[in-house]
């Protein structure tokens, strides 16, 4: 199969899921064409049957916002009809879905029919998606397209409950992980993030206000009163300034440690002992699943799509968002006694391992893709 893939190129999980699902594909034979502004983070190098196609977008002085959806409609058209594509999947509905079904009707008007697939993430849906100003085109362009996905349950219903789209057919296909990338023992020893004898409590996003920081920093704040712990936090955005102010007010600058942006986690998780994640809402928690995979229990937010990933009480707890105390209780219980952490970090595993590999996984993808086009499934698995 010939497939493009248009993400958001830059840090995020829809942006990592897309691009390790078109390495994974290409990995099966198919041919791999990623269209969007820039270079996605983690296609690092080149790889045989992966392509990159940037979007240009023209800066006309009479522009205060140039129009990028229209360019990488235009894009996804000449790209599809040069290298004769046989679907586009777009990821994060906003404005992909849009120019995706722009781009298939152009190439429905020359004569060719190439499938849309949208593979919905979150705030597509949850948030971005309920403003106003892009509901309804939200709402349109996920009807149109000819197949759709959602990372979770929980994020499906939402799309059904918030779009009132009741005609929209969602097939639900989890993130997944590469257990072999994602694996405490390949690194072990390599990273030394807290002092000796001290546990390293990990928080990785893009500090948005949906993460829900000054929770993480209180429930920390509790942890080590109680434990000689760090907090490690990966990543940037727009609550970090906050976060370091919190930490300051609440007296515990000293042990919280800011690293910044990084391409590749898979190191740093393999050196933590817990993963907190209080968010607000999350479709899946792809970062919560890397946790896992590298043996790393996750305290974090149930009713969001966390209760698909984490097994509560098992490879980590999950309490209602906003409940810092027992977020803090629970993380004790698991640092403080190590014959416990030792079984949630072996649950933790092998839960990412057997049900969220990228092996398992990226067939469901190929299944539905020959399901859309139809044509003979030759992905190994039952149609998903
Ligand atoms: O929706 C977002 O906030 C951005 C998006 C991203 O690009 O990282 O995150 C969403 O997609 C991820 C990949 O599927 C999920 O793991 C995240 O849970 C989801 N974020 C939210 O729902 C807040």
């Amino acid at each position: 199969m010939k497939i493009g893939i248009t993400c958001y190129p830059t840090y995020g999980g829809s942006g990592a899921v897309a691009t390790e699902l078109g390495l994974g594909l290409a990995r099966r034979g198919h041919e791999v064409h990623f269209i969007s502004y820039a270079q996605p983070f983690r296609l690092t190098h080149f790889i045989d049957g992966v392509y990159f196609h940037e979007v240009e977008v023209n800066q006309y002085p009479l522009f205060e916002y140039p129009p990028y959806s229209l360019a990488l409609a235009v894009t996804m058209h000449e790209v599809a009809r040069r290298e004769e594509l046989d679907l586009l999947h777009v990821h994060y509905a906003i404005p992909h879905a849009t120019a995706g079904w722009i781009a298939r009707d152009m190439l429905r008007d020359g004569g060719r029919d190439v499938k849309l697939v949208t593979t919905l993430h979150g705030t597509d849906i949850t948030l971005v998606g309920q403003d106003p100003s892009y509901w309804s085109i939200t709402r349109f362009s996920i009807e149109k397209s000819d197949r759709l996905t959602a990372v979770s349950g929980w994020l499906r219903d939402r799309t059904h409950r918030d779009f009132e789209c009741d005609r929209c057919a969602i097939d639900v296909i989890p993130n997944f992980v590469d257990p072999k990338i994602y694996d405490r023992e390949r690194y072990r020893g390599l990273h030394r993030l807290a002092r000796a004898g001290e546990k390293v409590v990990m928080h990785i996003s893009n500090f948005r206000a949906v993460k829900r920081i000054p929770d993480l920093m209180e429930v920390f704040a509790q942890i080590q009163r109680e434990i000689s712990a760090r907090l490690v936090l990966i990543g940037d955005g727009p609550e970090r300034q906050r976060a370091e102010e919190l930490a300051a007010r609440l007296g515990i600058s000293e042990r919280v440690v800011f690293l910044g942006k990084f391409d590749s986690v898979a190191e740093l998780l393999a050196s933590a002992d817990l993963f907190l994640l209080p968010s607000e809402q999350e479709a899946f928690g792809l970062v919560a699943l890397e946790a896992q995979a590298s043996g790393v229990p996750v305290v974090g937010s149930s009713g969001t799509g966390l209760d698909e990933v984490v097994e509560d009480g098992v490879t980590g707890y999950l309490h209602p968002v906003g409940s810092v105390d027992a977020m803090a209780r629970s993380a004790i219980s698991v640092l403080a006694d190590g014959a416990r952490w030792a079984e949630f970090s072996s649950a933790a595993r092998k839960r990412a391992v057997e049900h969220f590999a990228a092996d398992r996984i990226v067939p469901r993808y190929e299944s539905l893709y020959h399901k859309v086009l139809g044509t003979a499934d030759t992905s190994g698995i039952s149609a998903a």
